[in-house]
């Protein structure tokens, strides 16, 4: 059952306004996945009554439980998730520690780490099933930590052979070219670094994401969350599926041009939407516009995530 309990946010803060609730109605795909897919991005929020909310966060999402999302893992059709800390829980983990721990190996994370973590911690982090620390950049989402704390955790993790998952505006980019290229990690970034997709895929500032992996071949990209992206919304017409068309550009040259080094995922329970909540079985039918044969489903869905998150299995 995807009914939560209880979509009340608990705990001493209001839900902040405007915001939309997840959608717990999801379709079942038109697109099968491929046997052992993974959803490479998506996050579990609370319960806020036993996981509180981090007094620092810039909103404050509805409750999404760890069975509410492996319930939807099931209902997709996806084998595996990979769990990645948001904003809202701050450097506190154990929501997601607790829903790693929960899943029956079927679970791997990304956290976010201030420099006071301690080498116990980080080696408990790991035992739990993270593999990852995530750099965010969204003004909107988190204040700015100075970049030499953010290199100081790069190179503590580094040994355990995590990644570094960085969020940012297109915009930003170039100011943080030089930052992002001195990481000593394979560097994965969140949903393509948000392209403005009203401007074309040839033009200047997607043009320099794409030099930005061509010439690092350690990072990865998430194509991603075409519903926070697109201009255009779902376009699911008279029954039609082809969902988001006006970001499939932009995803399928990435896809296409890096097929071993792109992930994709859902993005449940997708916070912070206030036009348009995504049905997640739509969002599995984008997959095969960005990633039209069955090589590269195999690749993004399976073989690409696998590789990062369990090589020991890869
Ligand atoms: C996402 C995107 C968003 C939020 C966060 O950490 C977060 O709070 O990542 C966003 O608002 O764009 O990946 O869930």
């Amino acid at each position: 059952m995807l009914v939560p309990e209880s979509r009340a946010v608990t705990g001493p803060f209001e839900k902040t306004s405007g915001w939309l609730d997840w959608f717990d109605g999801p379709s079942k795909p038109a697109f099968a996945l491929p046997q052992g897919a993974v959803d490479a991005h998506c996050h579990v929020f609370g319960p806020g009554e036993r996981f509180p909310y981090a007094p620092e966060r810039k909103y404050t999402p509805c409750d999404a439980s760890k069975e509410q999302l492996f319930a939807l893992r099931d209902h997709l059709g996806f084998a595996r998730n990979v769990i990645v800390q948001a904003s809202c829980h701050g450097t506190d983990n154990r929501a997601l520690v607790d829903a790693l721990t929960h899943s029956n190996g079927r679970a791997r994370g990304v956290a976010s780490l201030g420099r006071d973590i301690t080498d116990t911690a980080l080696q408990d982090l790991h035992a739990a099933g993270v593999r990852g620390v995530r750099f965010n950049y969204v003004k909107r989402l988190v204040d700015s930590t100075p970049a030499d704390e953010l290199l100081e955790i790069a190179h503590r993790i580094a040994p355990l052979g995590w990644h570094v998952v960085i969020y940012f505006e297109a915009a930003d980019l170039a100011e943080l070219w030089d930052f992002f290229t001195s990481l000593p990690t394979t560097l994965v970034v969140d949903h393509m670094g948000r392209p403005d997709v009203t401007k074309p895929v040839d033009g200047p500032e997607f043009q320099l994401f794409m030099r930005f992996m061509r010439e690092n071949p350690n990072v990865w990209s998430k194509v991603t969350c075409p519903e926070r992206l697109s201009a255009s919304g779902p376009n699911a017409l008279h029954g039609e599926r082809a969902a988001y068309r006006d970001v499939v550009p932009f995803a399928r040259h990435i896809v296409e041009s890096f097929p071993d080094r792109v992930l994709w995922g859902t993005d449940w329970p997708h916070p912070n939407l206030t036009r348009h909540m995504p049905d997640d079985g739509l969002l599995v039918d984008f997959i095969p516009h960005i990633a039209p044969t069955a090589e590269l489903q195999r690749r993004l869905l399976v073989a690409n995530p696998m590789r990062l998150y369990w090589p020991e299995e890869a």
